[in-house]
Order: C-alpha cells, then structure tokens, then sequence
C-alpha cells in the first residue's frame, strides 16, 4: 500500500492553481471545508480533481476494486410515501402494485444460494398494512435456508415504519433500537444505506415530504452502530438539490461517522454511495437528472470529502457499468455486485432483470485497470470454489 506522500507528486500537473491548498490539506489529512468542495465542483481542472481521489484511493486500497455476489430483493412497491423522484412506488390496487409472499423470498434465498451469492440486499416500499411479523419471518426464512448470507436489509426509513407498525413508539430511540435488536435476532446483517436523499429541510419538504428527517436517519444510523452493525450512506443527487446541498450532506455523514469512530460503537459507516437522480417516469420527469461528468466529479468530490469512509461505492446499476469504469479511475473502489433484479430505477431501456456476470464484472474492474477482488458485506475477501465459499 502506498502512502499519500508518496503518490501525491505523481498526479498530472495541476491546471487550476488555484485547487493547490486543497491539496495540501488532503495530504495533510485535514478535512475539506464546504468552501473547498464547492470549488471542486466549479473548477475546469476536472482531471485534478480525479487525480487527487485516485492518489487518496489508491492509498486506502492499493489497486483493489471491489464487487460481491449479491441478489436485490424489493419485497413490496407499495408505499404509504409519494416522494416525487420515486418511480418505484405504487399504491395499493394501482396496475403494477405487488407484494412478495414468504414463499417468493425463500425461492429468493435458493436462487441467491445456488448463485453462490454471500448477500441479499431487501429493501422495499412503506407498506401501509404489511404486519411486523411479515419482516422478521422474511428474514428467519433466509437464514434457515442460508445461514451464510447476509442479509442487508431495510432502510432507515423503513426502520422507522417497522418501529411504528410494531406500536415501538413513534420515532423514539428506544423504538429504534428495539426493533432493530429484533431484526437482528432473525438474521439481519447490516443496513443498506438508502433513504438519505439529501439531508436538507427545503429539498425535503419539496422533494420528499413525509418522509424521516435527516435528523431521523442518522438516530438509525447511529443505534444500529451502538448495536455493532455496519451501514452504508447514499446521496441521490441531481435533481432539486444545489450542489452546496450536496456537500453539506457529505459534512454530516462525515461529521457522524467522526462521532461514531470517537465513541465505544462497534459499527460504522462502510461505504458511501452517490446515486444519480434517475428521472424514469417520476413526478420530477421533466428534469434530465445529471450528466456523466458531474456524476464522475461527485464521485471524486466524494472521495475527497469522506477521508474517514473506507469505500466510496459507483453503483453501476445507477451509474452504468461503462461509467463506473471511469468512476474506478476517479476515486471509486467499489462497483457493487450481480444484483440480479432490480425494480426501484432502470436506467435507458433497461428492465427490472438488471444483470452482470461475475466475468462480466471482473472484466469491467480489469479494463479499468485494477484487480477484482470479490468481497463479502463487510468487505472482507472471498474465497470461492464454485458456489463454495469462505471469507478471510
Ligand atoms: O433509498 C429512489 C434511491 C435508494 C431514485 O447500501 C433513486 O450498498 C435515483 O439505497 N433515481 C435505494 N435514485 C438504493 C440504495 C442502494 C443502492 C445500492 C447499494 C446500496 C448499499 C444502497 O435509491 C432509495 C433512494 O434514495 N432512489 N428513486 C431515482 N429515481
């Protein structure tokens, strides 16, 4: 593994001269201010700007670049919330609306056992009238049938309807940690890190009213740390939010991952994942969502402002495995897995059955210029023999 000090100098000559005492502070390790990630975001020196994120991923992973074997599972579309970039959701009786039955998530689990997949990432709407009972019943299914898998599953956002549906308490605490302590002794792994969007009050109540605060997603967060889980955070990105927004959220993650780092929590935040806005058939369709480019420097930027994330993930369904190619080149370490099926977006023409090969994966991570190195949901290396698998 090679030090920041030592790469530092081989970056391609600075344009922008002006991005020179950002540079220095990311050699130096002091966090970027919201200043700084703005004039990251305006400079022309784009290619500065992913210089410096591949110097800085380079020397947290070398030239390892991750994936998994991993199945999607979106269990229901109903949802009680109409957030207006969502094209996933549908309400009750709607064309369209569905709901997996228990026998549906255990064919799930044989389908992800005979992948050889090491997790299953369940998410799914608010459902209005689905019992608590249905959630953990999901989740001891899977692992009666796949103890090995993990399963990452349920949003913060859903973390707190389970609270409520289970009569736990409204948003409190307590109802929080209680339900997820139950969650766990059936069998969940880890939280994904959906429900973030952007953690603003205006882009909230414009984009996504109803739905948890920022405030609340990071209580989730935060006690399912205190409880020894790993998280993930997103950021979907390129819709109503300015790019200030953006890098105020970036702050926050940053600031709670220090608290948590600081504090006698066992888990954290692993990865940190920009998700493109994807205007589908949303009620904020006739915004075009962002280009190739911004998405390549809000993965860069990422990169840059997140020192204390381990992984920055480009995740390809969203980004497209040609873009997440580049991202690998700019500050990505992590281009998720095989995902199999995938109903919440559909970039182009794509359908739900949204599916990459492990060749096909290894060979984008190959291309790109780095080592394939299949991991498990904690990062850690897989070592596989077919559908044989242990971690290291
Ligand atoms: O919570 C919804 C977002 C999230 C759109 O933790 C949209 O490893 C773009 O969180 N355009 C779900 N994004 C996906 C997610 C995720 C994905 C991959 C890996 C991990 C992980 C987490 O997708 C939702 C919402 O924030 N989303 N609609 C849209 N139109």
């Amino acid at each position: 593994m090679t030090t920041l000090e030592t790469t530092i100098p081989s970056c391609t000559p600075m344009k922008d001269e002006t991005l020179a005492p950002i540079f220095e502070k990311v050699v130096a390790g002091i966090p970027l201010s919201l200043e700084d990630g703005l004039q990251l975001y305006v400079t022309k020196d784009l290619w500065s700007v992913c210089a410096l994120a591949h110097t800085v991923r380079t020397s947290l992973h070398g030239n390892d670049a991750f994936f998994n074997i991993n199945r999607h599972v979106n269990y229901s579309n109903v949802c009680a919330l109409s957030c207006k970039f969502c094209d996933f959701y549908r309400k009750k009786g709607d064309e369209g609306a569905y709901e997996h039955s228990i026998e549906d998530i255990e064919n799930e689990a044989k389908m992800a056992i005979e992948s050889g997949a090491t997790e299953m990432h369940i998410v799914g709407g608010l459902h209005p009238w689905l019992p608590f009972e249905y959630y953990t019943k999901m989740l001891s299914t899977i692992k009666k049938l796949a103890p090995m898998i993990h399963i990452k599953a349920f949003t913060a956002v859903e973390v707190v309807h389970l609270a409520r549906i289970s009569k736990r308490g409204r948003d409190g605490i307590a109802g929080i940690s209680s339900v997820i302590s139950e969650l766990v002794e059936h069998g969940l792994g880890s939280l994904p890190g959906g429900g973030a969007e952007v953690f603003d009050e205006r882009v909230h109540d414009e984009a996504y009213k109803g739905k948890i605060s920022g405030e609340q997603w990071l209580d989730v967060h935060r006690v399912a740390h205190e409880l020894g889980l790993n998280s993930n955070a997103t950021m979907l990105y390129g819709h109503i939010e300015t790019r200030a927004e953006r890098i105020a959220h970036m702050i926050t993650i940053r600031e709670e991952q220090d608290k948590c780092l600081a504090s006698e929590s066992s888990g954290k935040f692993q990865a940190f994942i920009p998700l493109p806005f994807i205007p589908g058939v949303s009620e904020l369709s006739p915004l075009p969502g962002p280009s190739g480019i911004e998405n390549l420097r809000t993965i860069a930027i990422a990169r840059l402002m997140l020192h204390n994330i381990p992984h920055i993930k480009a995740f390809w369904i969203m980004q497209t495995l040609h873009m997440a190619q580049h991202m690998l080149q700019c500050g990505a370490d992590d281009i998720d897995g095989t995902v199999m099926w995938y109903d919440i977006t559909k970039v182009e023409s794509s359908t739900t059955t949204q599916e990459q090969s492990i060749t096909d994966l290894c060979r984008a991570i190959r291309d790109a210029g780095f080592t394939p190195v299949e991991r498990d949901t904690l990062y850690r290396t897989v070592e596989r023999d077919g559908k044989v698998w242990s971690v290291r």
